[in-house]
């Protein structure tokens, strides 16, 4: 079999040879699915996984606006529109200077898979800009978010491509971006998700993607008769997905011992308790300050510069900053400190070489698109909420995304049983890919 996905990755490479963050994901697939597709000659003669890679568009453009200083500034701008087999294109866009296609096409391709396994029909998309919003003032960021909306706004639409948030785009900027497409538009309608309660958000969109990969974890830690009750956690980054996961863990009965950011890691041994969490979310969302200064706020904590919390002993690792992340040294040191659950918060924050350790080790291991897709499934009920111009209750939604999540962990273990040991890599690219391909054969060939 790896002789065969050795062949296919070798035309992958050759075909998009500056893109490594884009092989990595779709290497990790195609060795999950290989055999489905080898025992399928339905699918090999339909070349469904070669086009699959193939990106149905992509949209590049320039985003040229005045900053406050009355400079021009120029930066790039992107949409991945991937896979529109099972529904719209819909996946985030993510403002940060590392931004390029290869990492979009990466983020676009994971998003398929994940949105197949939401049990929702949305297809997969991504977007983006190398645009740093750190250091920016309000406006600033305000006239960038129009100049790309003024691009952007003629290829999307509540029934084609629906963005929403990633890295460095909240909900101000969503804020932003929904202004300029409805006056370009002259229309009101649910293009963008992560909106705001009063225009036609919907409750649990900020929480969900923390939220979900904490139920994601409980799901896994439930097989083996545990709990996230009393159990310390480790969390990395000190955004969206972070701030949530934590306050998701406490209200569980866990510990959570780490924030960071790009600079550094902070460490509280005595927990992060919803008081401090509450400072942090100031901190980080109002202030938009830096994680390091918890440590000048609250007595008994540590700030480690330059590092990432996996050095810090813990029961289970919540990766909610970025890809690569956890390399096969962290990896390494998870396990050997005890470590038995990583549940992805982030997308692909573990290294292949990270990956094959934790499989190795047989601890529960959940990927990024079935631990992180209470996120876009979370965007799903908001688009169902503005189709329908309801508003559903805090309770209605966290439920729904509840049983999500545990449907999604069902479908992961219905495909990835191995023994008593769950291949949750396995489950998850299994049972997204078979519904993208049976959809893709239903539609001939497009
Ligand atoms: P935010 O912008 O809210 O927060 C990102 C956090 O990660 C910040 O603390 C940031 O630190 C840190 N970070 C970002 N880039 C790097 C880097 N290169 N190295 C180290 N730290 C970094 O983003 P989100 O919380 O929304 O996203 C976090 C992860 O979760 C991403 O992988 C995203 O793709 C994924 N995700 C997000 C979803 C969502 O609904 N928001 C849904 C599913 C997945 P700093 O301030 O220093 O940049
Ligand atoms: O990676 C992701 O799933 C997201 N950033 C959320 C996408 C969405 O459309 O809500």
């Amino acid at each position: 079999m790896s002789k065969v996905v050795d062949a296919f990755m070798a035309d992958v490479i050759a075909k998009n040879s500056t893109e490594p963050e884009f092989h990595q994901a779709v290497r990790e697939v195609v060795e999950s699915v290989m055999p489905v597709v080898e025992a399928n000659p339905v699918y090999k003669q339909a070349k469904i996984l070669e086009r699959m890679v193939e990106p149905e568009r992509v949209l590049m453009f320039r985003v040229p606006w005045v900053d406050d200083k009355g400079q021009v500034q120029v930066n790039r701008g992107f949409r991945i529109e991937m896979n529109s087999a099972i529904g719209p294109y819909k996946g985030g866009l993510r403002f940060h200077p590392s931004v390029n296609l290869g990492i979009l096409k990466f983020l676009a391709f994971e998003q398929v898979f994940k949105n197949s396994l939401t049990t929702l029909p949305i297809g997969g998309g991504k977007g983006g800009a190398d645009f740093d919003p750190k250091g920016k003032s309000d406006m600033e960021v305000m006239r960038f978010c129009q100049s790309f909306m003024s691009e952007l706004f003629r290829h999307i639409g509540p029934n084609t491509d629906i963005p929403a948030g990633d890295i460095g785009v909240g909900g101000r900027e969503i804020g932003y971006l929904f202004g300029q497409y409805k006056k370009l538009a002259n229309e009101f309608t649910g293009v963008l998700t992560g909106k705001g309660l009063d225009w036609g958000g919907s409750l649990i969109r900020p929480e969900a993607t923390g939220y979900g990969a904490v139920y994601f974890a409980e799901e896994m830690l439930n097989t083996r008769n545990d709990s996230i009750k009393g159990k310390t956690c480790t969390v990395s980054g000190s955004g969206n997905v972070a701030q949530y996961t934590a306050e998701k863990v406490l209200e569980i009965g866990g510990k959570v011992v780490t924030f960071s950011d790009s600079n550094g890691t902070i460490v509280d041994p005595g927990g992060i308790d919803s008081e401090k969490l509450a400072w942090i979310m100031e901190l980080k969302n109002e202030r938009r300050g830096r994680i390091r200064e918890y440590t000048d706020k609250f007595k008994g904590t540590e700030y480690h510069e330059g590092k990432r919390p996996w050095f810090i002993k813990c029961d289970v690792a919540f990766p909610s900053a970025t890809q690569n992340e956890i390399d096969v040294n962290d990896a390494k040191t998870l396990v050997d400190n005890g470590c038995y659950c990583v549940s992805e918060g982030a997308n692909m924050p573990t290294s292949p070489e990270g990956v094959e350790v934790f499989l190795a080790a047989k601890i529960a291991y959940g990927p990024g698109k079935a631990a992180n897709a209470g996120g876009v499934a979370t965007s799903g009920l908001e688009m169902s909420q503005n189709a329908m111009h309801l508003h559903w209750s805090r309770e209605e939604v966290d439920g729904r995304l509840h049983g999500i999540m545990k449907e999604i962990h069902r479908m992961c273990v219905e495909h990835g049983r191995d023994g008593d040991f769950i291949d949750y890599v396995k489950g998850a690219n299994v049972a997204g890919f078979i519904k993208i391909a049976d959809t893709m054969i239903a539609q001939g060939v497009v």
